[in-house]
């Protein structure tokens, strides 16, 4: 079968300031959270950390030549607060911001449209110390932030996202603590949640308040569909709950201006006092919605948790890369439940890839053939949504290139070109990323069995 995206889809590829940059203590920047996080032995796998990472922060341009090569229309990326700001609030940093106009101006030249995120996880060092998220004036620091990058680049970028994935600042850094800052605190999980929501609504206000030119502003979520293990009365409330947690926490607010019931009645997330009077902030209209997705849940009831009564469940016989079960036919449920319960204007996928750790042939090739059949049947599955009405207006791949996952450090690689960190830092392009610029120049693609056996 043959499918075709209409002719102004926007095809793009994703990155973030911490996983590719490195150059972390250069020309200025400050260290950010994930600087104090990674350099403390245990908390990333072999203690890696993103001094150097995919060293971006030097080799921009060669990336940004490998951009154009490929045919890559958009490019996602975000901005290092530390770079910028590196007290948090305060003096701007000259350097951080020749930094970007140096990237900004090159994409440019080349045609290609920088879609840039300006919170992707790396918070000044010296905010945390200051209380970090949970704290309310990091919301009012946060648009301050915002607004000293739109009166720079807004002449030149028309198109941006506030925040990456709240769900996983406020659940894995302050209540899991297994991501950066490291903290293990629900209480300060709700406070976080709450100011990145307000934030992110100061920010918008912020950013249209000094914009050189009509914006398109939008925040990214990471959602996924959540599917019942059995029909059983428990484990479909258990859909119901674990949606609440990890959808409908950022999703009601954003555009009803209410946490979900089930959440504010629970005991594990009491969220600050008077939290009810920035609603009105927080559902400052936007222009788009960006969606990370990469996997479905499966849950079932279980009282192993003190306050969630569920877990997430792997079903027997499902197909899994090294991270996360691939299901591209949840990406369409997701995307056709969005479309139904909220009144989003236009979405973006801003994310989407998978980690599969194929290396370098001895003909110099990466030969990722699973990769490109879980992009082909979640690209499929988004044409499909689109044919149902959704308003999919681009697709962005994570990631552009191989780089720092957090805290499974260089373990895993999601990129489409491959990087030889042992050696000099080349870069290949993966067979992956050939399909992908071939995938855009089409606008489609023609779908194959490319990877038939189970992972
Ligand atoms: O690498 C991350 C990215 O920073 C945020 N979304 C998920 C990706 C893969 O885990």
């Amino acid at each position: 079968m043959e499918i075709r995206f209409p002719s102004d889809f926007l095809w793009g590829a994703a990155t973030a300031s911490y996983q590719i940059e490195g150059g972390w203590n250069e020309d200025g920047r400050s260290p950010s959270i994930w600087d104090t996080f990674s350099h403390v032995p245990g908390n990333v796998y072999q203690n890696h950390t993103g001094d150097i990472a995919a060293d971006h922060y030097h080799r921009w341009q060669e990336d940004v030549s490998l951009m154009k090569e490929l045919g890559l229309p958009c490019y996602r990326f975000s901005f290092a607060w530390p770079r910028i700001i590196p007290g948090g609030i305060g003096s701007v940093n000259p350097k951080g911001l020749d930094f970007y106009d140096r990237l900004v101006d090159e994409l440019l030249s080349f045609g290609i449209k920088p879609f840039p995120t300006l919170y992707h996880w790396d918070l000044p060092q010296a905010l945390e110390d200051k209380g970090g998220w949970p704290e309310r004036k990091t919301a009012q620091y946060f648009a301050d932030y915002a607004a000293t990058l739109v009166e720079h680049f807004s002449d030149r970028i028309e198109n941006w996202i506030t925040i990456n994935e709240p769900w996983v600042v406020s659940m894995l850094g302050y209540h899991e603590g297994v991501f950066a800052p490291g903290v293990k605190n629900q209480q300060a999980a709700a406070a976080a949640t709450h100011h990145l929501l307000l934030g992110h609504g100061l920010a918008v206000q912020a950013m249209r308040a000094v914009a050189r030119q009509p914006l398109q502003i939008g925040i990214t979520l990471n959602l996924s569909h959540v599917e019942a293990a059995t029909d059983s009365p428990t484990d479909l409330e258990a859909v119901h709950q674990r949606d609440a947690h990890l959808n409908r926490i950022f999703l009601d607010p954003l555009y009803f201006g209410k946490y979900p019931t089930e959440v504010i009645q629970e005991q594990a997330f009491v969220f600050p006092e008077g939290y009810e009077k920035d609603f009105p902030t927080i559902t400052t209209p936007t222009d788009f919605l960006g969606i990370n997705n990469y996997f479905r849940d499966v849950v079932r009831h279980s009282t192993n948790d003190h306050h969630f009564k569920y877990e997430i469940f792997q079903p027997k016989g499902s197909t899994y890369s090294e991270m996360w079960e691939m299901h591209a036919e949840s990406l369409f449920n997701l995307l056709m439940r969005i479309k139904q319960d909220y009144p989003v204007k236009a979405i973006y996928i801003t994310e989407n890839g998978t980690s599969v750790t194929d290396g370098i042939d001895a003909d110099n090739r990466v030969r990722d053939s699973r990769r490109i059949q879980y992009l082909q049947d979640y690209i499929a599955a988004t044409h499909k949504a689109i044919q149902h009405g959704v308003p999919v207006k681009g697709y962005f791949l994570w990631s552009l290139m191989d780089n720092y996952e957090w805290n499974k450090g260089y373990s895993r690689r999601f990129g489409i070109i491959f990087i030889d960190y042992e050696n000099g830092q080349r870069r290949i392009i993966k067979d992956s990323a050939h399909w992908y610029s071939k995938t855009i120049q089409n606008n489609g693609f023609q779908i194959k069995t490319y990877y038939a056996e189970p992972f």
